[in-house]
């Protein structure tokens, strides 16, 4: 693979499926066993606040009982030793690229270990239980809800997104589906901007096709190898 001098990153559930964590859309993912409408969406957190502050509750703890794969550890060590500028975007709200050694991590769609305040806007740290309703560290108020990016609402630091988006040559994408925007849509922006793009996914995506190159496999098998490459030059 040629010398790239910028480079974007996004990372979907499939990287973190290897560490045991579900995807939403593979046969036996999240969405198979709860209704997107219920679980969400802001209307169904409205409907049945408790139903979705548990959902989020047990996927809180599961998460304390995983850790990081090879391909969050890789990510991790391109980051460390890649020359050039860096942009790691992850739409998953696990902590496994931090945990595996990525400093800089851009959430797109919240993260599982923060709460939003309904009251007072503020997002703080966060790794208790939510349904028994604790107060806001903050405000003080008990309307904690997961801080998170549910259907409808904006993803988290959009410009800064499409800024590292217009400027870079490589973009990769790293276990997910390209079924949901506006991240789907990021490979045509990179396309805009004249960078190369690769996909590196279990299988094809939706999206495979806007690619300029696609590997398929397992990303713990893939992203390791990929890093290698980038960092021979
Ligand atoms: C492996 C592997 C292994 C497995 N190795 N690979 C009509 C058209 C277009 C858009 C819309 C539309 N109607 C509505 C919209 C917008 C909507 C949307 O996209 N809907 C679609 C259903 C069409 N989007 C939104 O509402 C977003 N907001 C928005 O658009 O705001 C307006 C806006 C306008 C302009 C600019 C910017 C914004 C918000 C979307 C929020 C998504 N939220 C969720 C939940 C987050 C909290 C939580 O975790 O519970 O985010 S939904 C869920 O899907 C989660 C994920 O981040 C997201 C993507 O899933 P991902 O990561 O791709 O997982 P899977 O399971 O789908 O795929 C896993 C992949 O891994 C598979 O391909 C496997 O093969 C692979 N894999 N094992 C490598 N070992």
């Amino acid at each position: 693979m040629a010398e790239f001098e910028s480079i974007v990153i996004l990372t979907g559930a499939g990287i973190s499926a290897e560490s045991g964590i579900d995807t939403f859309r593979d046969a036996g993912g999240l969405w198979e066993r709860h209704r997107i409408e219920d679980v969400a969406t802001p209307e169904g957190f409205a409907r049945d606040p408790d139903l979705v502050l548990g959902f989020y509750d047990s996927r809180r703890e599961a998460l304390a009982k995983v850790e990081p794969n090879p391909a969050h550890r890789a990510l991790a060590r391109l980051e460390r030793e890649f020359p050039g500028d860096l942009l790691l975007v992850t739409q998953n709200v696990d902590d496994l690229h931090k945990r595996a050694g990525s400093s800089e991590v851009l959430h797109m769609h919240g993260e599982l270990l923060s709460a939003l305040c309904t009251s007072c806007e503020m997002r703080t740290p966060f790794d208790a239980t939510m349904s028994n309703r604790p107060p806001c560290p903050v405000c003080q108020a008990p309307t904690l809800r997961p801080d998170v990016v549910w259907f409808g609402e904006m993803p988290y630091q959009m410009d800064r997104i499409y800024a590292a988006l217009g400027k870079c040559d490589l973009f990769v994408s790293i276990g997910t589906s390209g079924a949901v925007y506006p991240a789907a849509g990021f490979v045509q922006e990179a396309r805009l901007a004249g960078a190369a793009t690769l996909e590196l996914n279990l299988e094809p995506s939706e999206g495979s096709h806007f690619f300029a190159e696609s590997r398929h496999g397992p990303a713990g098998q893939l992203v390791p190898e990929w890093v290698e490459e980038v960092l021979a030059g």
